[in-house]
């Protein structure tokens, strides 16, 4: 148990009076529901590959099948999830600010299970589907056993809707959230190692305009040195902690 979170007063006041509030999360928001971070090491069949080495459009040509399948296991993974306090927490806290955007890099759909009300997915999800070749979204996937299964339209490969490396991010959701991090006045960066561009530079649009900077993750990353507060411990037992506090002057 992560030993009891007290909002430092500075933190409180600045709190008090703000009205932009702008989250980033990464996969630690969902380790606690039992998802795996996109670090960990992979396992089973992908135990001898890097999700890093997966999540490209090369390693889908190279190897369609392995990579749809690893797709396939993810959401069968996301799909017998359950949000955490974390997830609930932060649907909690967007009805305490005015003005409060919540961009995520993750891809499993958790936080929109926990309720909350607006969610900027800037690497895509899981449970969308594109034609490779198209590239627009396919629903009603026939699943004719082949993995992966062919666009019912051009006969092309069917690939999951989310952001690979080399890819570029949805290019409404990456102005939204650039804006939003503009704008902000408090930036918290949760569950993330802050290693993937350009979602991780969106603390620094944050703080380089003026945002008090605020990190929740049980190590040390590349944000840590430059964040004015740090809360070192699982996001699924800070945040309900944290907001506990600040519901009791915003509630
Ligand atoms: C781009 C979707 C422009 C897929 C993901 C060479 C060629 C091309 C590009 C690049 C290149 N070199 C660098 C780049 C840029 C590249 C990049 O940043 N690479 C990194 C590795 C250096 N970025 C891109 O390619 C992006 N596109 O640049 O486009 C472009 C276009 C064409 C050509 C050139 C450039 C696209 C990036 C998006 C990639 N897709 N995901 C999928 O999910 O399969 S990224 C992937 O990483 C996930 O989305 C994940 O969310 C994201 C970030 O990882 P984290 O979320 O931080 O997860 P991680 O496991 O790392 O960390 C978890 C953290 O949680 C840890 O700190 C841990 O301590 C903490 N934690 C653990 N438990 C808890 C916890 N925290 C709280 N509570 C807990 N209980």
């Amino acid at each position: 148990m992560a030993s009891a979170v007290e909002l430092p007063p500075s933190l409180r006041r600045v709190l008090q009076s703000a009205e932009r509030v702008v989250v980033l999360t990464g996969a630690g928001i969902s380790a606690e529901s039992g998802v795996p971070t996109f670090r960990d090491a992979q396992t089973g069949l992908w135990s001898n590959y890097r999700a890093e080495d997966l999540a490209t459009p090369a390693a889908f040509l190279a190897r369609p099948r392995l990579v749809w399948d690893w797709y396939v296991f993810r959401r069968s993974l996301t799909e017998r999830a359950s949000p955490n306090q974390g997830h609930l927490a932060l649907a909690r806290l967007a009805e305490l600010f005015a003005d409060f955007t919540l961009l995520t890099q993750n891809v499993d759909g958790l936080h929109q299970r926990a309720g909350q009300p607006e969610v900027i997915e800037l690497h895509g999800n899981l449970y969308e589907t594109r034609c490779f070749d198209e590239g627009r979204v396919v629903t009603g996937v026939l699943d004719d056993g082949s993995s992966p299964p062919r666009c019912p339209d051009c006969g092309g490969l069917l690939r999951p809707a989310v952001v690979w490396f080399g890819e570029s991010l949805p290019a409404a959701a990456l102005a939204k959230a650039e804006r939003a991090a503009r704008a902000s006045q408090v930036f918290f960066s949760i569950g993330t190692s802050s290693l993937v561009q350009p979602a991780a530079g969106l603390a620094g649009l944050a703080k380089g305009q003026g945002a008090l900077l605020i990190e929740i993750n049980p190590t040390a990353t590349p944000l840590t040195p430059h964040a004015d507060h740090v809360f070192s411990g699982p996001a699924g037992q800070v945040l309900p902690q944290l907001v506990q506090q600040i519901e009791a002057f915003r509630g």
